[in-house]
């Protein structure tokens, strides 16, 4: 918790964000030992190499091996951190399971969201001033089908850690697996018109048992 408040984030609701939390941290923190690093070795430049009236000013030319270690440091660093860190958690995220429990249509339109579940005969209508509840189990494997039927928006649940575009005409397939029973909000985060910050939406994280029976009441379930 106070990791994440220092590094800004909420807190992850789902097993890919911490996945994705962990993966920011270790960039949040290698950066601020950078800096400090950094910040230390220029006031010790500033203390040791300042004007004293028993010495005059240095004055340094250039140094290209100082300068060309300056350089590739750095980019060693961060070539090494995304393709040890990033590139194979991002796989890892985008991967999809061939039979996932649950399957969501997700459907941005201008401006709200529709949630619709195969096979159950559940569909959820949202409108500008209705938010629709996008309603998941923890502990199991979600797969959200998103698509738009107009124009580009984007599904932003901040405590999933994940933001995906929804582009009319493409389906954008990814998979996730809720671990966190509670309600978290969710809105749309591609401008996409007058009416772009109405497309608020919530979700609702159901323990297994609970989400079963909301299934087989077809969604009529009453959820307190
Ligand atoms: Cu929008």
């Amino acid at each position: 918790m106070a990791l994440a408040a220092c590094a800004g984030l909420p807190r992850p609701a789902t097993v890919q964000g911490h996945w994705m939390a962990g993966n920011w941290y270790t960039f949040w923190f290698t950066g601020a030992a950078i800096y400090a690093f950094t910040a230390a070795l220029i006031v010790y430049s500033v203390a040791r190499w300042r004007k004293r009236s028993d010495r005059p000013a240095v004055q340094l030319a250039d140094n290209f091996l100082i300068e060309i270690v300056g350089v590739l440091i750095p980019l060693a660093l961060v070539l090494g951190l995304f393709f040890m860190l990033t590139w194979p958690l991002e796989n890892k995220v985008d991967r999809l399971v061939a039979t996932p429990d649950v399957t969501v249509n997700v459907t941005a339109f201008r401006w709200s969201w529709q949630f619709a579940y195969p096979g159950h005969d559940i569909r959820i209508l949202g409108t500008p001033t209705t938010e629709p509840q996008l309603v998941l189990p923890a502990g199991e494997t979600v797969q959200i089908n998103l698509s738009s039927i107009d124009v580009d928006h984007a599904f932003w649940i901040p405590a999933f850690l994940y933001k995906k575009d929804a582009i009319p005409g493409y389906v954008n397939r990814f998979d996730i697996n809720p671990d966190r029973i509670g309600q978290y909000w969710g809105e749309c985060a591609e401008f996409c018109g007058l009416q772009h910050a109405r497309m608020h939406f919530t979700v609702r994280v159901l323990a297994r048992d609970q989400f079963a029976r909301w299934l087989a009441s077809h969604g009529k379930l009453a959820l307190r």
